[in-house]
C-alpha cells in the first residue's frame, strides 16, 4: 500500500555561485523527486546574511511539496540535491552554494539527531517567514502557531525583500 501524500515545506537558500540559478535549479529538482509533486513555489527573496556579515546577501525561497516520501527519505534527497550543487560550507553560519531545509512536514513533530521538524529556526528567520507566508498564508506550524502571527512578531528590522519589488 502506498502511504498517503503529505504536505512538506522546504526552505531554499544560497549566497554563492549565482544564487538565483542555484535556487531555481533546486526548485525544479525538487519538483522531479519521486512520489512528489510541487504544489507551489514562492518568489525569490533577498536578505542580508544571518551570521557573519562579511558574506554576500542570500537568495531564499520556500516550496510546498506534496510527497509520499517519509521525512528521513526526503531529508536524504534534499542532501543529495545539495551535494549535486557542489555544496560548500566553509564555516559555521557562513556562505553556501545551496541549503535545503525541511521546514514543516504535515502535522508531525520530529526530534531526531539528524532532523528536527518543524525547523526550530522558523520563528526567528525573516528569510523563511516571508516566502513561507506567500506559499501558505493560513499555515499553522505545529508547536509554533500561525505563520502570520510569527511574521507579525518579527523585529521590524528583520526583512527579506522579494526580488521584483521596488527596493
Ligand atoms: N542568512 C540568510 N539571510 N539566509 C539564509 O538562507 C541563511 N542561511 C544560513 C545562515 C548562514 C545561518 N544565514 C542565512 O544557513
Amino acid at each position: 500500500m502506498t502511504p498517503a501524500a503529505r504536505p512538506a515545506w522546504v526552505g531554499l537558500g544560497s549566497n554563492l555561485s549565482d544564487p538565483v540559478r542555484q535556487v531555481l535549479g533546486a526548485t525544479s529538482e525538487l519538483a522531479s523527486l519521486p512520489e512528489t509533486r510541487l504544489v507551489r513555489a514562492s518568489g525569490l527573496f533577498r536578505s542580508p546574511p544571518m551570521g557573519p556579515r562579511d558574506q554576500p546577501d542570500f537568495i531564499n525561497a520556500v516550496v510546498l511539496l506534496q510527497t509520499c516520501l517519509e521525512p528521513l527519505v526526503l531529508l536524504d534527497r534534499l542532501q543529495l540535491i545539495e551535494q549535486a550543487h557542489g555544496r560548500q560550507r566553509a564555516r559555521r553560519w557562513g556562505e553556501r552554494t545551496l541549503d535545503l531545509d525541511l521546514l514543516v512536514y504535515g502535522n508531525e513533530r520530529i526530534d531526531l539527531p539528524r532532523l528536527t521538524v518543524p525547523h526550530p529556526g522558523i520563528p526567528h528567520r525573516a528569510f523563511v517567514l516571508y516566502p513561507l507566508v506567500e506559499v501558505s498564508p493560513e499555515l499553522e506550524i505545529p508547536g509554533y502557531g500561525s505563520v502570520a502571527g510569527l511574521l507579525a512578531a518579527l523585529p521590524l528590522e528583520a526583512v527579506a525583500r522579494r526580488l521584483e519589488d521596488p527596493q
